[in-house]
């Protein structure tokens, strides 16, 4: 029933045959193979669309859970199902975790219907066989992995209601395999990179921390220090520390505190703690409230699909789907605490940077040093990552005779890339500015030994 009318729907709007032909294989240059959503871009510590400040309202999408890593946006079927459901909760964005980068995989209709219900894409460039390994991270860190990683960028980069990638989810869990770190910022300024060295849209870029309290700051810190070109976009972070309780007995005034001038946008990519009874999702009200907004731009509630950990506010069996009364509770809270009107006081400053962590023992990673990409990466940067080996493929852990780094770099020396250092990326400006922002960044100051970055941002509206 429900996909005979969706495919009324796409005939009146001349969608026919990516609703029939289930499958297409993307073509670069077919007219009107997507529509748009304005898209979403960084300025100050915020996102902004249109000119007006954007929250993240969301909820991450792992039908089967991390252990079935599948797709669901390549099935329209299953987000059809779906995307009627995030549009009644009223959403406006959807994280997925596992995202397929065969080409023969075709988006173009779940990215479509994600679009005309208004909701943006958090993107995942990870996927199990295909992410930095924490037992071993230096080895997996190669030229396989990265062309998975960049074949994913390449293909949702196409879209405008792809919100933002995310370059690693929890890679660090713990406070021993911190020294992860550094190969995870390594692959966040490759996405970078690539991303201007291809004359793809300016997405934003940045981590997913897990919820770990001894080493959040460092991460937070980490992620925004040194030089420009690895520096993320925007920095996320799951909390379940929010247990139907409220603002102050979950803590969230000092994670408030400690992220003042931060400088770029932070939000949380998972909450919704689940071990207190029946969820109702106060954690909007302080989101959407001015306690938050300076700092914080909104959240993304874990999860949609009930799984074998059980934060889920549906259960799927078969074609068959069941909302939960968290379900109503999440619909209601999105609809009683709205995002709020005017810039939420955010920072007016332009994005900055702030100081790296020390090395200790919580935190063992020198601050200083980022493995060089693997020379043999390197072609992808002029002729594109080519196809993607899809989620089943042989797996990038092992691959390190596809090519490794050999040498490191210190903060502030460019990788190698398509365009050099964060100063004049402006192949995108005309796009933002017709969707009334264009940020500007970069002059390098080289003041002895020490490197200064001093970012002049200008809001044009
Ligand atoms: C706030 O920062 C301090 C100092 O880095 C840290 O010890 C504390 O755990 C942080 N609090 C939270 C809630 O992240
Ligand atoms: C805002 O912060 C104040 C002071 O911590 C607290 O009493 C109040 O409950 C908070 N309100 C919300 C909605 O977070
Ligand atoms: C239906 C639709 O979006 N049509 C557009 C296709 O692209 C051309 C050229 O950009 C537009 O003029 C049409 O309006």
């Amino acid at each position: 029933m429900r996909s005979s009318a969706l495919i009324s729907t796409l005939a009146g709007l001349g969608f026919v045959s990516a609703a029939t032909e289930k499958v297409t294989r993307t073509t670069r240059d077919r007219p009107n193979r997507t529509r748009s959503l304005p898209v979403i871009s960084v300025s100050g510590n915020a996102f902004w669309r249109d000119g007006e400040r954007f929250y993240v309202r969301g909820i991450d999408y792992q039908p089967g859970g991390s252990a079935e890593n599948t797709d669901p946006l390549a099935d329209p079927e299953i987000c059809s199902r779906d995307i009627e459901r995030f549009e009644r909760l009223g959403v406006n964005a959807i994280r997925v975790y596992s995202l397929e980068n065969d080409p023969d995989v075709d988006h173009d209709e779940c990215m479509n219907l994600l679009a005309d219900a208004g909701i943006y894409l958090m993107a995942d460039v990870n996927s199990p066989a295909y992410s930095i390994n924490r037992a071993d991270p230096e080895p997996s860190y190669n030229t396989a992995y990265l062309q998975s990683v960049f074949a994913t960028v390449e293909k949702f980069a196409q879209y405008d209601n792809t919100m933002l990638f995310f370059s690693g989810n929890e890679v660090i869990d713990d406070i021993d395999n911190t020294d992860t770190a550094p190969y995870v910022k390594a692959t966040t300024r490759d996405i970078k990179n690539y991303i201007r060295a291809r004359g793809l849209r300016t997405i934003p870029v940045g981590y997913s921390a897990a919820d770990v309290a001894s080493n959040r700051m460092q991460t937070a810190h980490y992620f925004n220090c040194g030089s420009d070109d690895a520096r993320s976009d925007f920095f996320a972070f799951n909390d379940y520390s929010w247990c139907n309780s409220d603002f102050q007995i979950a803590g969230w005034g000092e994670k408030v505190q400690n992220f003042t001038d931060y400088g770029i946008p932070i939000f949380l990519s998972e909450y919704g703690c689940n071990t207190n009874g029946r969820r109702t999702f106060g954690e909007l009200e302080s989101l959407m409230h001015s306690n938050m907004t300076h700092i914080y731009s909104g959240g993304m509630m874990y999860e949609y699909s009930l799984e074998d950990s059980e934060y889920g506010i549906v259960s799927i069996d078969g074609d068959e789907v069941t909302e939960s009364a968290e379900f109503e509770n999440f619909a209601s809270a999105l609809s009683r605490w709205p995002a709020p009107n005017g810039d939420g006081d955010y920072a007016h400053s332009t994005t900055q940077a702030v100081s790296c962590p020390t090395r200790d023992s919580q935190w063992e990673v020198d601050p200083d040093v980022l493995p060089v990409m693997p020379k043999e990466a390197e072609k992808y940067m002029e002729d594109g990552a080519g196809d993607g080996p899809g989620l089943d493929g042989p797996g990038s852990q092992e691959a390190s005779d596809s090519g490794t780094s050999t040498e490191s770099t210190t903060s502030g020396l460019p990788s190698p890339s398509g365009s050099g250092s964060g100063s004049g990326d402006d192949d995108d400006d005309d796009d933002n500015a017709a969707h009334g922002l264009v940020l500007e960044k970069g002059l390098l100051l080289v003041t002895g030994s020490a490197v200064i970055f001093t970012f002049f941002g200008a809001l044009l509206l």
